[in-house]
């Protein structure tokens, strides 16, 4: 199951739940192969380009650690939602994907936000992406170390073949049992995601990582990564103001969900729920 290259264990989507969020338990990440088809792959690259053509490289930030982390020679994307039939209606509404995010976050909140879909295009000469966890966003839980609560939880899908050459993402499998979360690891510490387009690598928001230099003359590293953070806590990207609501009307109930069309509930703990109006689920309001 381990792939030796890597570190990372190797699952097919039939690969029963349990088993996967064993992996996931031990490593901190796994690489879930063929998660898309070539097809699919295929139409959401063809959906987006003309907007990755129009990006510039870079960050627009004047802060030299964000500059970092955004790569001088990478392109992001974001607003996927919008700009991608394929991403909406297929992407992230997949029952494999869903099945694990709901999992790993068990415990939070019923339901769960989308925090960012990027795509994240590195071109050669970028240099390694500054380690981190992404659970960062949300400083408070890192002094909790690994015993607190999987807030956020990422998806990162590989839309070109992922080399070790060309930018594959680096993970420092086991950091996320680290008990010090403030202790980002080394390079040495790190290994490849290299995966096959079409593959992805589910990651915990505990796990340290970074996306990986690209040295290669010619060739870029494209993925796409998408966050599911806990119900109550804020996303990286304003989805109810960036997607129109007349394209959320289309949507399935579990991505209106996602994006925030819906309200969060908690029955579990009988708490009476978030992101509401009147009391009521937003959804009602909108006429959803
Ligand atoms: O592009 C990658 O491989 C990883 C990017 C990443 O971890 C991030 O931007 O949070
Ligand atoms: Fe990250």
């Amino acid at each position: 199951m381990t792939n030796v290259a890597t570190g990372l264990p190797h699952l097919p989507t039939t690969e029963s739940l349990a088993e996967i969020m064993q992996a996931i338990d031990s490593t901190g990440g796994v690489i879930i192969d063929g998660l898309l088809s070539a097809d699919q792959v295929a139409r959401f690259n063809r959906e987006i380009d003309p907007h990755i053509n129009e990006v510039h490289s870079g960050s627009s930030s004047s802060n030299a650690d964000v500059q970092a982390f955004h790569g001088a020679q990478t392109k992001r994307l974001t607003n996927l939602v919008t700009l991608s039939e394929t991403f909406r209606t297929e992407i992230i509404d997949n029952d494999v994907v869903h099945a694990i995010a709901r999992e790993a976050l068990r415990g939070t909140y019923d339901d769960y936000w989308m925090g960012t879909a990027q795509v994240i295009d590195i071109g050669p000469g970028n240099r390694a992406q500054p380690h981190h966890r992404d659970m960062e966003n949300y400083p408070a839980f890192l002094e909790l170390g690994p015993d607190g609560p999987e807030v956020i939880c990422n998806f990162l899908i590989a839309l070109t073949d992922f080399t070790e050459e060309n930018g594959a993402t680096r993970v420092i499998p086991g950091s996320h049992k680290w008990s010090d979360f403030e202790n980002r690891g080394t390079p040495e510490q790190t290994v490849p995601a290299t995966m096959k387009t079409g593959d992805a690598l589910f990651f915990s928001g505990k796990l340290a990582h970074g996306g990986g230099a690209n040295t290669t003359a010619a060739e870029r590293r494209r993925g796409v990564a998408f966050t599911f953070n806990a119900g109550y806590l804020v996303p990286e990207e304003a989805f109810p103001f960036t997607v129109d609501l007349a394209l959320a009307r289309t949507l399935t109930p579990r991505v209106q969900q996602l994006l925030g069309f819906r309200s969060f509930t908690d029955n579990a703990r009988g708490n009476p729920g978030l992101w509401q109006n009147n009391y009521d689920n937003i959804a009602a309001f909108l006429g959803l």
